[in-house]
């Protein structure tokens, strides 16, 4: 059993203000796997008033000092990555090859990254007699999902740090450990005091303390849209920056071609990776419909092969991340069968010999856009086959949605591929599997605002400076 009752604030571990504390569930058994401590707007206002002191002295530090931290972060982080697997594992069910592997993967990622980019970054920018001066915007809070925790997590703080800002995370309540966990690698690494902060807690009073407060500078938050709007607003009266990362129902184009039956399988793969708990998840897959029996053929047999179970064996596939979110695809997937959409694999209930955890089935329909399983983010393991005519009528269909996060384009004609990555209207679209740490991600219309990652993620904390007459 876990216990974490303590918070990260002012580089040491505090009781909360007012002890409340939250049970745990581990989503692969439905049993308790240990206890967190909710925290209090109280504990928020000594967290900022921290972040507020120390954002003086770290946001005057020069690049080579916050290089030499992020250094030791990664030597902490390198250590401690069979633990963080472990975590993430009992937190949110992902399995053992999948957390240890691309989870912890995707944090050390943006580690990395934050340091490439810090190396060269031009915080100044001459512009004749005008310089441009890139500064930091102060104290930042840091509101992250459970599905991808590492990602969200590292996404945020070190970019953050490496523009000298200072910050409080709060994150999920389905996914603390490995949070708790990442604070233990930021204090033995040797952040200054006040300069990453960590209180636990429910989003409806850390989140919105953080989003209402007076001191707090700039919010990331990555969620759900119906948060987001609610922080949009909670932030207004103070004028705050917001970054909103959102969800998506991104649209997978297989172009017509000899790979098509490839393309259909690694893209079935793909959306039952993680529980179809991915924003980006190519969750609806457009294929031509002179060649739909070729595709469900494909999309059948890869997802039937989708190994379901126990994270800590084999299976490819673990449960969904709790009870509300397994009833949450249950209605999806009924829905699916009410509005008439086919259902070529899974469907109902748990897989076979699965009585315990919220396991879902790899589940795939054939339907058409205007389904609510096509227009509605699901958030498991859900795929939707849909028929086009032409490329052109692939495109439409792809832009005809609410969402604009992702897009995945698979053809062996690259200029084709190309043309149709062109015109959907998404924020970051992978072409034949490409994948870049480096590359903006983020949305378009209600997928949110703002990119994270690689050096468009610095922009995110950072202000503007004009100095006119400068040089
Ligand atoms: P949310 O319910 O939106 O929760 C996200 C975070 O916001 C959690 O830490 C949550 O705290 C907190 N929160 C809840 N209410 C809040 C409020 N009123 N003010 C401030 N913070 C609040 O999302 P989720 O269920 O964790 O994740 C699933 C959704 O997130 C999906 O729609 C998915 O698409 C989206 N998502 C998007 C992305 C990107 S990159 N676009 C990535 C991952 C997920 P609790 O601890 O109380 O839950």
């Amino acid at each position: 059993m876990r216990e974490y009752l303590k918070f990260y604030i002012d580089g040491q571990w505090v009781d909360p203000v007012s002890p409340k504390t939250a049970e745990v569930i581990n989503p692969a058994t439905e049993a308790v796997s240990g206890t967190i401590s909710l925290g209090s707007a109280a504990d928020v206002d000594k967290a900022v008033a921290a972040a507020r002191k120390a954002f003086s002295s770290w946001s005057q530090t020069t690049r080579a000092q916050r290089l030499d931290l992020l250094g030791a972060i990664q030597a902490e982080y390198a250590k401690r990555q069979t633990e963080l697997g472990d975590a993430i594992m009992e937190e949110m069910g992902a399995p053992s090859s999948l957390a240890h592997g691309f989870h912890v993967g995707l944090g050390a990622g943006h580690l990395q990254t934050a340091i490439e980019v810090l190396k060269d970054f031009q915080f100044d920018e001459a512009r004749g007699a005008t310089l441009i001066a890139k500064e930091p915007i102060g104290v930042c809070g840091l509101i992250t999902p459970w599905n991808w925790p590492m990602n969200q997590t590292c996404v945020k703080i070190f970019p953050a740090l490496a523009t000298g800002n200072t910050m409080i995370l709060k994150p999920p309540q389905l996914a603390p450990y490995s949070a708790h966990i990442l604070a233990e690698i930021l204090d033995a690494a040797g952040v200054p005091a006040g300069v990453f902060n960590m209180i636990q807690g429910s989003g409806s009073v850390i989140g919105t303390a953080l989003s209402t407060h007076e001191d707090v500078d700039m919010i990331s938050f990555t969620g759900s849209e119906p948060v987001g709007v609610q922080i949009q607003k909670d932030a207004a009266t103070t004028i705050k920056r917001v970054g909103l990362e959102l969800g998506g129902k991104s649209a997978f184009i297989v172009l017509d071609d000899p790979a098509l039956a490839d393309s259909v399988a690694g893209a079935t793969g793909g959306m039952m990776g993680n529980s179809g708990q991915t924003c980006s998840a190519g969750s609806r897959l457009l294929v031509p419909h002179a060649r739909m029996d070729e595709a469900i053929a494909a999309a059948k047999a890869a997802a039937d092969a989708v190994t379901v179970g126990d994270p800590k064996g084999n299976a490819a596939m673990g449960p969904v991340v709790s009870k509300a979110q397994y009833n949450v695809i249950q209605d999806y997937i009924q829905k699916g069968l009410d509005e008439g959409a086919t259902l070529i694999a899974g469907g109902l209930g748990r897989p076979d010999g699965l009585d315990k955890g919220w396991f879902v089935k790899p589940t795939v329909f054939v339907g058409t856009n205007d389904m609510v399983i096509a227009r509605e983010e699901i958030f498991g393991p859900v795929l939707v086959i849909i028929g086009y005519d032409d490329v052109d009528h692939a495109v439409e269909i792809a832009n005809d949605t609410n969402f604009g996060l992702a897009g995945y384009v698979n053809g062996q004609d690259l200029d084709q591929v190309r043309a149709v990555a062109r015109r959907m209207r998404t924020g970051w679209i992978s072409m034949n599997g490409g994948f870049d740490f480096h590359a903006p991600f983020g949305g378009y219309k209600r997928s949110g605002n703002g990119r994270e990652w690689g050096d468009y993620g610095f922009h995110e904390y950072l202000e503007i400076k004009s100095l006119l007459g400068y040089a």
